[in-house]
């Protein structure tokens, strides 16, 4: 059915248009419109919560105009567009960046204070929309930002959780999780009850000879589950674009239940199917770096792939273009190997479907993907056995089996005396049971496969993918090194540096081409710009503290230097060897007379993180953390010398509070581990320092601030084989500072000496494969140089400002810049209205 209104009509259509609010009076109306309609309340029953909806309406209203036309002009356009697959996106709150973005904060806040709110107390009324485990969701939403802020027609697509990763709780010094139930009421988010699409799965393949006499291949029966479409709109920074991120939720087919079976009397089983439908999107796995592979995870793979290139090409069909011409219009990233299905159900559609002859199927296949790897860590790589693929999805197998012959049979040609290879590179792992390597299909359909480092990069060229190098040759492998948005990450987080870069830059440009930073450079000798830098520092410490007083209780001083390790809790990031360093300064300092202490420079040490919830050594150094904390900030000889603080349930708009706050922050994951890291450069966006390993962005990090405004230790990465080989064949010696720190703990000082066994052991029994102990004596050194740094303040701020003139580099513009141009082939479509 034509929905399009007929040239007559449009007129009145025309004279009737929403237009978007333009002065706080304005604002006013439309928030009491929502309060009033909306909402169904009244002055006499509003609430923050009310008024925090409300605004949010009343936005989203905005956005969604600008959506429309941004939409409308991309498919009147008709250019290539962009879409950004990826399980995570870890987003945060909505509110405070979408006045941000379309330049509204000041009306809203004027509007709010006339109708009685502080916009503080509004902005944090919302839930963190937390659909992310850790760096590799926050890396889509900062690719969101800046996809939209940069005007490129682009589309995320992802699952829309019923509970996005859990809300941690301490409880006696140990993690529990709580579900994060966050969609009681999320203004964001546009159900589309319209936009469906059947998802099969289960059933069986069965070739026929069609009219042409070709054999093809029919996929039937099993069941299906519905996917619905939710749409958030994404506000570019200062550009009326505004992108959309779609999130499909599952439902069972056949409306509410099966009416037969409830006709038949089986009212139970038929509501039950429909909740085993509805289980699908019901929870986000909660391992950072780490594949489990369970059933439910994969079909909520499928499930995502599967709607997600349903809609990408009944958008393309609609052009009515050659199907050769798909590349052309459509790019399509793979965020890690999780949509790595798309690749199979691509070539599926194409030639089931479709009618495609093979080859020229896997052309545009290959021709439409990119794939970004963002971990080596073997336990991360996935893997699905075959019995389960060939169960949940039969036709789907077959495809990679075709696929993964036809792949061996060019590399045959190729190595023609290397049998060894073919094992090595098959996209089936002939284990017991066998499994299908999804690293290696997303490599063998991809015509681009990046790393987000350089070092990375690097490595997955040396290390685990080194066979495919030599087959496709250098080229098919490049690196983009990881950004972040300074709009969320600096102009939200950290408003006064924000305003006064802007100051002295004249405009707020920089945040549209954060390079300007550099010209800051030549205010370092500057008395005045100095003085409101570190200003500016310690009001963001101060509120911190206080945040620390509400939530923990104890109090901090701000004049402490604040050290600040926030991330997910691993054992490659080394949140233990953080605490066993913190357990040696308090040794040292317990071991000083009184006026030696005097001497010493306060600290604050601040964790923050989750622990998988299956993953026990974790859970283990949240623990420890704890217990430390617990002894140290209550012993009178340390006083304000030492503070050791675990922040509940670090999340996104925590970071915000967190990040502006930091003196040093810690990146210290064992030398080749950490991909890349984006909090690094979030700390030093923000002026802060940092101490870290030469490993992922530090390097890159390192290259642009310059040494001396950065502390580096440790081991390199090249090293780190030969050690892992002395500790299991040689002898394997501790630090002696290290045994002391062992022993200390052994004591009991620090309570449960049972339940931190198994991280001493870890190093000194079974291989240190962190390299904790290789590491601690120039962690520890480095640390006295930190302190001595930090006693010359005024240095200390020049190496601030410098650091942050010199971060231009770390945009996630430029990230979506080196896509855009080397890996999607695709241009920005400015609006200019
Ligand atoms: C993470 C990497 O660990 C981190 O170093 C990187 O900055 C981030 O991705 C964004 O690229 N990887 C994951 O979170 C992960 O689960 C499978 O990889």
């Amino acid at each position: 059915v034509e929905a399009s209104i007929p040239e007559p009509q449009r007129e009145a259509w025309k004279r009737n248009q929403t237009a978007a609010f333009k002065s706080s009076d304005e604002f006013e109306k439309e928030v009491v419109r929502h309060v009033e309609t909306s909402l169904a309340r009244s002055m006499f029953n509003c609430d923050e919560k009310a008024a925090y909806s409300a605004t949010s309406l009343a936005f989203r209203d905005r956005l969604v105009l600008d959506w429309n036309k941004t939409q409308q002009r991309q498919t009147y356009r008709d250019s290539k567009r962009v879409y950004y697959l990826s399980l995570e996106f870890l987003m945060g709150r909505a509110l405070d960046n979408a006045m941000l973005n379309v330049g509204m904060k000041d009306t809203a806040k004027a509007g709010l204070a006339d109708l009685g709110f502080r916009i503080e107390d509004i902005i944090g009324q919302e839930h963190d929309a937390a659909l992310g485990n850790g760096g590799l969701g926050r890396l889509a939403a900062c690719f969101l930002d800046s996809l939209a802020s940069l005007d490129f027609p682009a589309w995320g697509y992802g699952l829309r959780y019923r509970y996005g990763i859990f809300k941690q709780e301490i409880i006696d010094g140990y993690q529990v999780e709580v579900p994060d139930y966050w969609l009681d009421f999320n203004p964001w988010e546009f159900p589309r009850h319209d936009v469906t699409v059947d998802v099969q799965f289960f059933g069986s393949v069965k070739k026929v000879t069609n009219e042409e006499g070709k054999s093809v291949a029919i996929w039937e029966g099993g069941e299906i589950v519905v996917a619905v479409a939710y749409d958030v709109p994404i506000p570019g920074y200062d550009t009326p674009t505004t992108n959309n991120l779609r999130l499909w939720s599952s439902k069972a087919s056949g409306g509410e239940f099966d009416f037969q079976k409830f006709n038949s009397g089986d009212y139970e089983s038929s509501v039950a199917e429909q909740q085993r439908a509805e289980t699908i999107s019901n929870v986000l796995y909660p391992n950072d770096n780490l594949e489990r592979g369970k059933e439910l995870r994969l079909k909520q793979q499928y499930f995502w792939v599967a709607a997600s290139l349903y809609d990408i090409v009944r958008r393309f069909k609609k052009s009515k273009r050659a199907w050769r011409e798909f590349p052309e219009q459509v790019a399509i990233q793979l965020n890690d190997t999780h949509p790595t299905l798309a690749i199979v159900e691509l070539q599926r559609i194409l030639i089931d479907v479709e009618g495609l002859e093979w080859d020229l199927a896997w052309e545009i296949v290959t021709g439409t993907f990119g794939y970004t790897n963002h971990t080596v860590l073997p336990e991360a790589l996935e893997k699905w056995p075959v019995g389960l693929v060939q169960h949940l999805l039969p036709r789907h197998l077959q495809i990679i089996y075709d696929i993964n012959l036809f792949f061996l049979q060019s590399v045959e040609k190729q190595f023609p005396d290397d049998r060894e290879i073919l094992t090595r590179v098959s996209i089936i792992e002939e284990s017991q049971p066998k499994m299908v390597r999804m690293a290696h299909l997303a490599i063998v359909g991809s015509h681009k496969v990046n790393g987000v480092a350089e070092l990375h990069s690097d490595l997955i060229k040396t290390t685990i993918f080194k066979d495919f190098v030599e087959i496709y040759g250098p080229d098919r492998f490049t690196n983009v090194t990881n950004g972040i948005t300074p709009r969320r990450w600096l102009h939200q987080a950290n408003p006064r540096l924000s305003e006064l870069i802007a100051s002295k830059l004249g405009s707020h440009e920089f945040l549209k081409d954060l390079s300007q930073l550099n010209k800051l450079e030549v205010l370092v000798q500057d008395k005045d710009f100095k003085k409101e830098w570190a200003e500016i520092k310690f009001a963001n410490k101060v509120r911190l503290a206080k945040y620390i007083k509400e939530t923990t209780g104890v109090n901090v001083n701000p004049s402490a230097l604040f050290d600040v390790q926030v991330k997910r809790i691993h054992e490659y990031k080394r949140q233990q060897l953080n605490i066993f360093g913190v357990i040696h300064r308090y040794l040292t300092l317990k071991a000083m007379t009184p006026a030696e202490r005097k001497k010493q420079m306060p600290r604050v040490s601040i964790f923050g993180g989750k622990a998988a919830p299956g993953y026990w050594m974790a859970k283990q150094i949240i623990h420890l953390i704890n217990a430390v904390g617990s002894v140290v900030n209550n012993d009178e000889d340390i006083g304000d010398l030492l503070k050791v603080l675990f922040l509940e349930d670090y999340n996104v708009s925590k970071a915000e509070i967190i990040c502006p706050a930091s003196d040093i922050s810690e990146h210290i994951s064992t030398a080749g581990t950490e991909a890349s890291g984006t909090s690094n450069m979030k700390f030093v966006l923000n002026g802060g320092l940092i101490i870290g390993t030469c490993d992922g962005a530090n390097i890159e990090i390192t290259r642009e601030v310059g040494e001396n405004n950065i502390f580096l230790f440790g081991n390199l990465a090249e090293d780190v084989e030969d050690l892992r080989h002395a500790h299991t064949y040689g002898s394997h010696t501790i630090d002696p500072d290290l045994a002391k720190v062992f022993e200390e703990i052994q004591k009991g000082t620090f309570g449960s000496v049972h339940d931190f066994s198994a991280m001493i052991a870890a190093v000194k029994d079974h291989g240190d494969y962190y390299l904790v102990s290789d590491d601690f004596h120039s962690y520890i050194e480095t640390h006295k140089l930190v302190d001595e740094a930090y006693r010359n303040q005024e240095e200390w701020v020049v190496k601030s400002i410098t650091a942050v003139a010199r971060m231009g580099f770390f945009s996630s513009d430029r990230c979506i810049y080196e896509y855009a141009d080397g890996i999607w082939n695709v241009e920005p479509l400015p609006r200019r209205d």
